[in-house]
């Protein structure tokens, strides 16, 4: 297994336990790192640091982030430095779209459900890297989520397809200014995975099967397997990977 310890990660976007973000600070807990959380609003702080005792490590803060509001992402990490000094990467693992937009014609999507998409699940990643890079002064890593939504059209991801298509851009423009400052920056391609957020995406229980029925391994992606190539990208084993997407879908991309 790969070793964490000593290093220090912020883990943005946990709503509860089936989180793909839960997945990765498994992960990373049991390689011994230390964790900082960052939730939407309020009322997710309880359930974070209810979730966040049971893990094997003391993990000590737990701070509201709304990505939305640049001046939230910058008190939120200037708080983080001040508390935690430097940092050794970040997982952003937050994305948001309408429910009436993730089902029906792609062509219907609104001006504004669509600008929403993009500011939460796309533009987020830019102006949290802006503000986490300062606090990487040993270099690091950052890791984001994506979809293969975002590479070809899939059933009802419709706006949120557009929005992964633009953070996977995203990523390859920030590997490229922050590798200056030895800062990777990759996105894991997730396989669907039943968590809050997929609920809105209509006729989900299909696309699980057909991955059952259709991928290379013929079973469906856990948070866990997300979760430990998160640790892989965040350990030094992955040193040489930058402005990467790694699918870890049961091989579902190369159909
Ligand atoms: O099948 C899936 N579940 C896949 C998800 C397959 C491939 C990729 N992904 C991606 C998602 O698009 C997302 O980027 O993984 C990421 C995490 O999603 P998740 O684990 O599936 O979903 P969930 O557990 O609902 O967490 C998403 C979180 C939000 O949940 P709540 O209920 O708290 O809104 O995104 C966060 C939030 O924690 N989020 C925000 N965080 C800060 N500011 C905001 C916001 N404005 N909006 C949503």
């Amino acid at each position: 297994t790969i070793s964490l310890a000593g290093k220090t990660f912020v883990i943005m976007g946990v709503a509860n336990k089936r989180s793909i973000a839960w997945g990765i600070a498994r992960s990373l807990d049991a390689a011994g790192a230390n964790l900082i959380f960052t939730y939407a609003g309020e009322r997710f702080e309880k359930p974070v640091r209810d979730l966040v005792d049971t893990l094997e490590g003391n993990h000590e803060l737990a701070l509201p982030c709304d990505v939305t509001s640049d001046e939230d992402v910058e008190r939120c990490f200037s708080q983080i430095g001040e508390q935690a000094g430097k940092i050794d990467g970040l997982a952003h693992c937050i994305a948001f779209a309408k429910t009436e937009e993730l089902k029906g014609d792609f062509s219907d999507t609104s001006r504004e459900g669509f600008l929403l998409a993009q500011n939460i699940s796309s533009y987020s990643l830019t102006i949290i890297a802006k503000h986490a890079k300062p606090l990487m002064t040993e270099g690091g890593s950052i890791v984001t989520l994506t979809y293969i939504g975002g590479e070809r059209v899939m059933p009802n991801y419709n706006v949120m397809g557009v929005a992964k298509a633009s953070l996977e851009m995203s990523v390859r423009y920030l590997a490229h200014d922050l590798g200056r400052s030895n800062i990777r920056v990759n996105a894991i391609s997730a396989g669907p995975i039943r968590t809050l957020s997929a609920k809105g995406v209509g006729d989900f229980n299909t696309i699980l099967k057909e991955i059952e029925e259709k991928a290379p391994l013929h079973r469906n992606t856990t948070p866990e397997e997300v979760g430990d190539t998160a640790a892989f990208l965040f350990s030094q084993m992955s040193r040489g990977i930058t402005g990467e997407v790694i699918h870890v879908d049961s091989g579902y991309h190369i159909l």
